[in-house]
C-alpha cells in the first residue's frame, strides 16, 4: 500500500504497511482500485458528453459518492468496498456499452474519430478500447481486487510533480464529493460540479502539461466554491439560517443516542423518530453546529454536544454508555477492549468491519433508527464528563446581521485583526500550537473558526469584544464558505479592491481531504499568504510547494508567537 493523503502519514512521507490511521493494507488496495474504476467511469462518461450523449447525472453523483467514501477515516469496511467495485463495474459496463452502441457504424466512427482527435491520440484506430485502461478494465471477482489494485495506486504515475498534481487534484475532488453528496441527499444538485468531477477525474489519465494540471487544480478551487454554496443552500432552506446559540455540553439522566460525522439529514430523521421514545439525543465531533439550526432547536430532546472532537471517540464514547450513530468520517479504529464495540452503528458512505451499517433512503422513504433507538432504551445515561455551554452559530447570515457592529468595532480598532483558524483537529502534539496562537493572541482580536478545528479552543472563554464574542464559529468544515461570504462582505463594506487587504490572516489546520478541498476554495478567491500546519501536505512536490508559495505565498506555521507577531503585522 502506499497512501499520503492525510496529514498524519506515516513519517510524513506515506503509509506503506499500514495506516495510521488505522486502515489495513487490503482496505487501501480497495480504495486505489475504486479510485481506478472512478476514473474509468469518468472516462467513458466524458466520451459520451464528447460524443454529444447528455450522461445522468447519477453518473456524477455516483463518482462524488465514491470518491467521499475513499475520505480518511470514512470506510474501513473491506466487504463495503468491494460492492463499491462492483457497482462501478456495472456503471462503467453500461457506460461502455452506450458508446459502443452509438448510431450507425458510419456515424459511430465519426464520433470516435472526434473523441480520439479530442483525447490527443496520434493513433486514429476507431475503437473504445483506445480507452484508458481504467474505462476497459473489468473484473466482478473480488478474488482479483487486490493483484490489479497494486498496479493502479498512487505510486503508477512516476513522476513526482505530475504525482502530485493529480493527487492534489483527486484529494481536492474527494472533498468536492463529500459536500456535493450532501447537498444531493437534501435535494440540491448542480450539473456544473458534477461535469467537473468528471472531467478532472478523468484527466489524470491523460497526458497535460504543468500548467494545464495547475489550472484544472485552481478550477477544483472554484468548483470547491460552487459546491459549498451548493451545500450551504441546501442546509439552510432545509433547516433555516444558523443564529447565535449556547449548546449544553453537559450530561443528562436518561438513555440517550450519539450522533457523529456531518450529515444533517440522518439528523433529521433521528430526532423525528425518536419523539415520544423518551430518549434523548447528543451530538459529537463535526455535528455540533447542528444546534445552531432553528430547525434542530425545536427538538427538545436534541439536549447538547457531548466530548470532544473525532480523535478522542474511544474516551467520549465509552462514558457516553449508548448507541452512537456515525454518519461520515471520523471513525477511530474500534477495539476489542471498547465496550461501545456493540452499540457503534455506521451509515451513508461510512463503513467499519462487524458494525451494523444503517441502509440508505429506498424510494424517497426515511432510514429506518430503530434498532438504534431500541438498543438506547436498555442502556444507562450518559456520564457527565464536563459541564456549562459552548456558543456558536456565526454563519454568514447571522455575521451580516451583526455587520453594523463588527464594522464598527473595526473603524474604532476594537477588533484590530480577524483571524481564519478553521479547519479538522487531529491527534499530532503539534496541534497544542492552535490552543496557544488562540490564548496568546491580543485581546483585540476575534477568531473565526469552522470545522472540527475549533475544539483546539472553542472551551477556553475567550472573552469578547463590545458583545461580540472572540471565537466566532460558523459551523462545520463546509461551512468554512460562510466565512468565505463573511470576509468578502468586509471587503465590499470596506470598499477594497483586494481581499487580502482586510485586516484578517489564515492559520488553517488540516487533516482530511476536505480540508484540501476549503484551500483551493480559498487560493481560488484570491487569498494570499495563507499558513497551514500542523505540517504541510505529503502529496505537495517540492516543485509544486513552489508553484504554490511563488503565486499564493502559502507557508508552513511556525512558533505561536513568531506568527502572532507576523500575522499582527499584516504578514
Ligand atoms: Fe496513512 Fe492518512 Fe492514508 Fe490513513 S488516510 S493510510 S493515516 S495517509
Ligand atoms: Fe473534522 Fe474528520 Fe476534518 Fe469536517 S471530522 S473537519 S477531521
Amino acid at each position: 500500500m502506499f497512501c499520503f493523503q492525510c496529514q498524519e502519514t506515516a513519517k510524513g512521507t506515506g503509509c506503506t504497511v499500514k495506516g495510521v490511521c488505522g486502515k489495513q493494507e487490503t482496505t487501501a488496495n480497495l480504495q486505489d482500485l475504486l479510485i481506478y474504476d472512478l476514473k474509468g467511469i469518468a472516462v467513458l462518461a466524458k466520451g459520451l458528453k464528447n460524443a454529444g450523449v447528455k450522461v445522468d447525472k447519477s453518473v456524477g453523483l455516483f463518482i462524488s459518492q465514491g470518491l467521499f467514501t475513499t475520505i480518511t477515516n470514512a470506510n474501513f469496511d473491506n466487504a463495503s468496498l468491494e460492492g463499491w467495485i462492483k457497482r462501478s463495474q456495472a456503471i462503467k459496463q453500461g457506460l461502455k456499452t452506450e458508446l459502443d452502441g452509438l448510431g450507425s457504424a458510419s456515424e459511430q466512427a465519426s464520433i470516435w474519430k472526434t473523441l480520439m482527435n479530442f483525447l490527443g491520440s496520434d493513433d486514429k484506430a476507431l475503437a473504445s478500447d483506445q480507452l484508458d485502461g481504467s474505462a476497459l478494465w473489468f473484473a466482478s471477482d473480488p478474488a482479483m481486487f487486490q493483484e490489479k489494485a497494486k498496479t493502479v495506486g498512487v505510486l503508477a504515475t512516476e513522476n513526482e510533480d505530475v504525482r502530485s498534481l493529480r493527487e492534489l487534484l483527486i484529494l481536492g475532488l474527494k472533498g468536492i464529493g463529500a459536500y456535493a453528496e450532501h447537498a444531493a441527499v437534501l435535494g440540491v444538485e448542480k450539473e456544473e460540479i458534477y461535469d467537473f468531477v468528471i472531467e478532472g477525474m478523468a484527466s489524470t489519465t491523460e497526458d497535460h502539461s504543468v500548467d494545464e494540471m495547475v489550472s484544472l487544480v485552481l478550477r477544483a478551487g472554484e468548483c470547491a466554491v460552487t459546491t459549498m454554496a451548493a451545500l450551504d443552500t441546501a442546509n439552510t432552506t432545509s433547516y433555516g439560517h444558523p443564529e447565535i446559540s449556547e449548546v449544553n455540553i453537559g450530561g443528562s439522566d436518561k438513555a440517550a443516542i450519539l450522533i457523529s460525522g456531518h450529515d444533517l439529514k440522518d439528523l433529521e430523521e433521528l430526532m423525528i423518530q425518536t419523539q415520544g421514545t423518551g430518549i434523548d439525543v447528543y451530538t459529537h465531533g463535526e455535528m455540533l453546529p447542528a444546534h445552531y439550526y432553528p430547525t434542530f432547536k425545536k427538538y427538545e430532546n436534541l439536549k447538547g454536544n457531548y466530548g470532544s472532537s473525532w480523535w478522542h471517540q474511544n474516551k467520549d464514547f465509552e462514558s457516553f454508555n449508548g448507541p452512537i450513530l456515525m454518519t461520515t468520517n471520523c471513525i477511530v479504529p474500534i477495539r476489542e477492549s471498547n465496550s461501545y464495540k456493540n452499540r457503534i452503528y455506521t451509515t451513508g458512505m461510512a463503513g467499519y468491519p462487524g458494525v451494523s451499517h444503517i441502509a440508505d433512503r429506498v424510494m424517497g422513504k426515511a432510514k429506518d433508527f430503530s434498532a438504534i433507538i431500541k438498543q438506547a432504551k436498555g442502556c444507562s445515561a450518559p456520564e457527565e464528563i464536563e459541564t456549562g455551554t459552548i456558543v456558536g452559530g456565526f454563519a454568514h447570515n447571522q455575521v451580516i446581521a451583526l455587520a453594523d457592529k463588527v464594522v464598527e468595532a473595526v473603524k474604532s480598532g476594537a477588533i484590530k485583526r480577524f483571524v481564519v483558524m478553521a479547519g479538522c483537529d487531529g491527534r499530532q502534539k503539534g496541534r497544542g500550537y492552535f490552543t496557544e496562537v488562540a490564548e496568546k493572541l491580543p485581546k483585540d482580536t476575534v477568531i473565526l473558526t469552522a470545522g472540527c478545528a475549533k475544539y483546539r479552543y472553542n472551551k477556553l472563554n475567550l472573552g469578547d469584544i463590545g458583545g461580540i464574542p472572540r471565537v466566532l464559529d460558523a459551523g462545520q468544515c463546509n461551512d468554512s464558505y460562510s466565512l468565505a461570504v463573511i470576509a468578502l462582505k468586509l471587503k465590499e463594506v470596506f470598499q477594497l479592491e483586494d481581499i487580502n487587504e482586510l485586516p484578517i490572516s489564515f492559520d488553517i489546520g488540516w487533516y482530511e481531504q476536505k480540508a484540501v478541498a476549503v484551500l483551493l476554495a480559498l487560493l481560488h478567491l484570491g487569498v494570499k499568504g495563507i499558513r497551514l500546519g500542523p505540517s504541510l501536505p505529503a502529496f505537495i512536490s517540492p516543485a509544486v510547494l513552489k508553484v504554490l508559495v511563488d503565486n499564493f505565498n502559502i507557508k508552513p506555521i511556525g512558533t505561536a508567537e513568531s506568527d502572532i507577531a507576523d500575522m499582527m503585522a499584516g504578514n
